[in-house]
């Protein structure tokens, strides 16, 4: 079988379609090994808001993929996630952006899960980081997702300034830190939106003719 090493192929442009600061920059990095021209919507000031209407993380990545896909004609990928607590019933899941309401910060939203926790003992704080990400090649539909879970529980209290949104109260199975306090290498390694990454990567080495 034919393959390239990545010196030798023409890099391909691909739309990092979120809002979320904290996400684009977990996938500029975890993306920098592929021959990729990455952009952001930064670049396209006038495209118009995906409304996130699916009663899943994977159909809400599939709508922003497919409507920034179609506004841009960039090959698109979107990420939808959040976090599902068992105690909770999997609550916020879905609506982790809009857990305490529209415009509400991380950390009220940090501040009112850790509320609604307030009676729950160590032993079932259980929780899951899940991340969808949709892929939108321009030429090709349907989309391609690929989906990563991290296991974890939630802290008691807010820890560490590194990550973004959930990291401070989210404590990663096999780790006594939360990923607001554990190295960002650790979390690029073992998140959900890096186990995601590693299934989209594989596939983008094949797409583009590379070996793994
Ligand atoms: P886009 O839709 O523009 O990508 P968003 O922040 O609205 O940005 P989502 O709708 O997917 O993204 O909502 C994800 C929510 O889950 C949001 O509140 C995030 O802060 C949180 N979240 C997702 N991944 C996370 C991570 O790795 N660490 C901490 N919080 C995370």
């Amino acid at each position: 079988m034919h393959s390239n090493n990545i010196a030798e192929t023409a890099p391909i442009d691909l739309l990092i379609a979120t809002g979320n600061v904290g996400k684009l920059r977990e996938f500029e990095q975890l993306l920098s090994d592929l021959p990729l021209r990455l952009h952001s919507l930064i670049e396209f000031p006038h495209v118009v808001e995906v409304a996130e209407t699916g009663a899943t993380f994977a159909e809400n990545a599939v709508l922003k993929a497919r409507g920034y896909c179609e506004q841009t004609g960039l090959w698109t990928l979107a990420d939808d996630s959040g976090l599902e607590v068992t105690a909770l019933d999997g609550a916020p899941g879905v609506l982790s952006a809009r857990y305490a309401g529209a415009g509400a910060t991380d950390e009220a939203r940090r501040l009112l899960l850790l509320s609604e926790l307030a009676d729950i003992g160590e032993a079932v704080r259980q929780a899951r980081f899940v991340c969808a990400i949709a892929l939108m090649e321009a030429a090709t539909p349907p989309p391609k997702i690929f989906t990563g879970i991290c296991e974890g529980r939630i802290a008691h209290a807010a820890r560490g300034q590194g990550g973004f949104g959930y990291d401070p109260i989210f404590v990663p199975a096999g780790y006594e830190q939360t990923f607001g306090e554990l190295p960002e290498a650790i979390k690029q390694r073992i998140s959900h939106r890096a186990r995601a990454a590693s299934a989209l990567k594989a596939y983008l080495q094949e797409q583009l003719g590379l070996s793994a």
